[in-house]
């Protein structure tokens, strides 16, 4: 697979374009990024098969982009990209992650003080060499620091939309072995947290040899770190590690139970088993030497007078308190979590209008394919985004000119005309009068712009877009981004009081690097009764699939069916949305 060097290649190669300011070929390359990033295909396969014309066909992939992967995959090499590098030998991954720091502050930190790396960075701004350049003053200095230490932390973990379409492609090939019984991939993936240091994989094999052969010959794998009968660790070419373990039947419900974890969970579970003088361990429930259970989680939990736990809440986040409290009879138990099958339809994306990869009729035969029986199109609407090819009122009278047509010539899905409409510092929608607004169906509003101001001052510019009755959901409301930018300063208790007071709906974007709301802040959304909807952020049918990784947060979030809006019908949503005003 090659698809992730070529993400790394064009990434770095836009950083550079935007360095000596090329006009267009940043935004273009990034573009391709996104798209090459959803794929499951791989790029080399492709290639094989149609050459570059089958690259050129895919959305977002030019003539010079699919004229570098065919070079890629003839030479392993992209002579513009070490041309570029040659120039700037900067380790642009980290360094541009790094919230603030764009492509030119990097090209003058390395020429005028050789920073390389985020260690360098560091050190010339502990030496106090860096406040002699221009932008660079102490607030600057400041939040670079903040952003390092930010970096840092993220390193090493791989975002769960990203890996999950090839962990799955690895959990199917196995399974479908027909030395394999049973294949599941448990730790942080089966929990689907936001993010994931490595992939544990466990299978119940009578051949265990030819299995571990099959799993170490992949050809994802980069290195073979250890390859033995039980287990076997290898290395990936996207940098996440996998583990293999082959278990008996005997063993399998504990060893799952035991290697989905969280490690925080398991010592709780470990210390409710003592309490009852049994053991629990990744081989089974233990009387003594009797084992009194271990084939399936079910019997396992069973065993030690617990209820079965969904994967998600797995945690010691008060899962097992809450599972003791409805052992006694007492309110306040264990929640019946969303279904990934309750989610009806999808409430944000982009189209050709703004800055969306297809047109709004593709968008919604995609979504269609996905049994999505409704999608809001939510391209962005502003007066000061302009980058993002925003709409002002004339050009979405046309564009629902466009909606009611599709909406005419295709059954089985409905879209509603929706926007996303930037909020400028006070929290009034921008570009946009009231009197408009109230046309469509559904309003997003969003921060896009001034992000870092005060705690207070930014909670009352949240908590003024919810007063607006036109506005209906507050997208992405903390404006994260995992592992590059940092939640916006929000008083969260009084967000959710907020929302509680307006009735505003806070979305949980879906996309891989949002997930915002992130699992914590939908926990305290439920607590406070707050709606929430879950919108994908499409901007191309690839990121359509995506909808999953939002129920997951919503579910690690102990959001039930009631808590997210769109588990309605498309005539009970109408309606509700009518009565919001
Ligand atoms: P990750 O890989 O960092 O995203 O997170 P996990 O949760 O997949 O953690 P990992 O891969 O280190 O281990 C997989 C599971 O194995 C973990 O969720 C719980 C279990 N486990 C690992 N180490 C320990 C331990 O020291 N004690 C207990 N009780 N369980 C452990
Ligand atoms: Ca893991
Ligand atoms: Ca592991
Ligand atoms: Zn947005």
């Amino acid at each position: 697979m090659i698809n992730s060097k070529i993400i790394k290649i064009f990434s770095e190669i836009s950083e550079y374009y935007a360095m000596d300011d090329v006009p267009f070929k940043p935004q273009a390359y990034e573009k391709a990024v996104r798209v090459i990033e959803s794929m499951e295909e791989d790029l080399e396969v492709i290639y094989k098969a149609g050459g570059q014309k089958a690259l050129t066909d895919m959305p977002g992939i030019g003539r010079g982009m699919a004229e570098k992967i065919e070079e890629f995959i003839k030479t392993g090499r992209v002579k513009e990209h070490e041309r570029l590098k040659k120039k700037c030998p900067v380790d642009l991954e980290h360094l541009t992650a790094v919230e603030g720091l764009g492509p030119k502050m990097i090209k003058t930190l390395y020429q005028r003080l050789h920073v390389k790396t985020l260690a360098d960075l560091e050190k010339v701004i502990k030496a106090g060499k860096i406040g002699k350049l221009p932008r660079f003053g102490s607030k600057v200095q400041e939040n670079i620091l903040r952003g390092i230490k930010f970096v840092k932390g993220g390193q090493g973990r791989i975002l769960l939309g990203h890996a999950l379409p090839l962990v799955r492609k690895i959990e199917k090939r196995l399974a479908e072995l027909k030395e394999t019984e049973k294949v599941v991939v448990a730790g942080s993936i089966r929990r689907m947290k936001e993010t994931i240091g490595d992939l544990d994989i466990l299978a119940i094999s009578s051949e265990p040899k030819r299995v571990m052969d099959f799993f170490c010959a992949m050809p994802e794998v980069e290195k073979i770190l250890a390859q033995g009968e039980t287990r076997s660790s290898v290395h990936l070419h996207n940098g996440l590690a996998a583990d293999l373990r082959v278990v008996s039947q005997e063993s399998f419900g504990s060893a799952l139970q035991y290697f989905t974890g969280n490690k925080d969970h398991n010592i709780r579970t470990r210390k409710i088993a003592q309490g009852k003088n049994l053991k629990l361990n990744e081989y089974g429930v233990w009387r003594g030497k009797k084992q009194i259970a271990g084939r399936t989680e079910e019997e396992v939990y069973q065993a030690i007078g617990l209820p079965y736990f969904e994967p998600e809440i797995r945690e010691d986040r008060g899962e097992i308190e809450a599972a003791l409290r409805q052992a006694q009879g007492k309110p306040s138990g264990l929640p019946k979590l969303v279904k990934y099958e309750d989610l009806k339809g999808d409430l944000q994306m982009h189209s050709t209008w703004s800055d969306g990869a297809y047109t709004i009729k593709e968008m919604a035969e995609a979504a269609k394919k996905l049994g999505r029986q409704y999608i809001a199109i939510t391209d962005h609407g502003s007066a000061k985004l302009r980058i993002a090819n925003a709409l002002d009122e004339k050009r979405f009278l046309k564009q629902w000119q466009e909606i009611d047509k599709v909406n005419k010539s295709l059954s089985g899905i409905k879209i509603l005309k929706g926007v996303e409409v930037d909020i400028d510092d006070k929290g009034r929608p921008d570009g946009l009068s009231d009197a408009f607004l109230v046309k469509f169906d559904i309003v997003l509003a969003s921060v896009h712009f001034k992000m870092r101001m005060p705690k207070a001052e930014m909670t009352e510019r949240i908590i003024n877009a919810m007063k607006n009755p036109h506005l209906d959901i507050i997208a992405h409301p903390t404006g994260r981004k995992i592992q590059s930018r940092e939640e916006m300063a929000l008083d969260m208790e009084k967000i959710m009081a907020g929302a509680k007071e307006t009735g505003a709906i806070l979305e949980i974007n879906a996309y891989p690097e949002r997930l915002d709301l992130n699992d914590e802040n939908i926990r305290k959304a439920v607590a406070a009764g707050v709606k929430m909807s879950v919108g994908t952020d499409a901007h191309s049918i690839e990121h359509l699939h995506y909808l999953e990784l939002g129920v997951a947060q919503a579910r690690r979030g102990w959001a039930e069916r009631k808590d997210i809006i769109n588990t309605m019908s498309y005539p009970e949503l109408i309606k509700f949305l009518k009565n919001q005003g």
